[in-house]
């Protein structure tokens, strides 16, 4: 688990809500035009402090729980509030063979999620990975893609190229596979596994509706 060394009630949400390990998602102190979490309305693996930590890998076993405590009563548009989720083994195993072939060769640097309040001249640990990764239990392959910040090996120089074959992947990986839409009711917990799962929250009104969501994230450190 990765939390805040110093952890310190918020007095403006319920104690019973807060605790060191737990991320608190949406807007628990009520409307605003800004919600927690919105950089996770993009689809990525989750990261947390793994780029951080010496000896951890990428796709470390890793298996993230969301309990739905408030649930805004719609999304955007008329559609349900949901979070969407993809299977990147069945992403890998819809791919050509000779993609297959050609992805198996290649890595690609990871780094820590990029928060908007992050001071522009931090430089953040990267750590490289196998594009094809192979599941510590189930040795099934899969993809592990992480976020669109995330740059193949060999492409350091050239940002656009990156994120072109980044979003050309995801994007074939996305229109072979069908995504699991979860249409969220009060009291619901999801379970993942992160190392071959990719997942995205969806928009929400939160000028207009509540939501609380509760995160807690478990990461395998057994080989550290
Ligand atoms: O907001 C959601 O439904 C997804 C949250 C998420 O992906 C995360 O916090 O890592
Ligand atoms: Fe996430």
């Amino acid at each position: 688990m990765f939390g805040g060394k110093s952890f310190t009630l918020d007095p403006d949400i319920s104690p019973d809500l807060q605790s060191r390990y737990v991320a608190i998602l949406g807007n628990p102190k009520g409307f605003t035009s800004e919600p927690v979490g919105k950089i996770a309305w993009q689809w990525h693996n989750d990261k947390d402090g793994v780029p951080r930590t010496e000896g951890l890998e990428m796709n470390a076993l890793y298996v993230v729980m969301l309990y739905g405590v408030e649930i805004p009563p719609e999304g955007i548009d008329g559609q349900p509030h949901t979070t969407e989720f993809l299977d990147m083994i069945e992403g890998y195993n819809n791919l050509d063979r000779s993609h297959q072939q050609q992805l198996e060769q290649m890595s690609m640097y990871h780094t820590p999620p990029v928060f908007s309040k992050q001071p522009s001249e931090v430089v953040l640990p990267k750590k490289v990975h196998p594009i094809v990764s192979t599941h510590r239990v189930t040795v099934k392959k899969g993809l592990y893609l992480g976020f669109h910040t995330a740059i193949p090996v060999g492409m350091e120089d050239k940002p656009e190229t990156a994120k072109l074959f980044w979003q050309e992947l995801f994007q074939t990986a996305c229109t072979r596979t069908p995504v699991y839409s979860h249409v969220w009711h009060p009291g619901d917990i999801l379970f993942w596994d992160n190392s071959q799962v990719m997942h995205r929250g969806t928009p929400y009104d939160a000028s207009k509706y509540k939501r609380i969501a509760l995160r807690l994230g478990v990461v395998d450190n057994s080989c550290l």
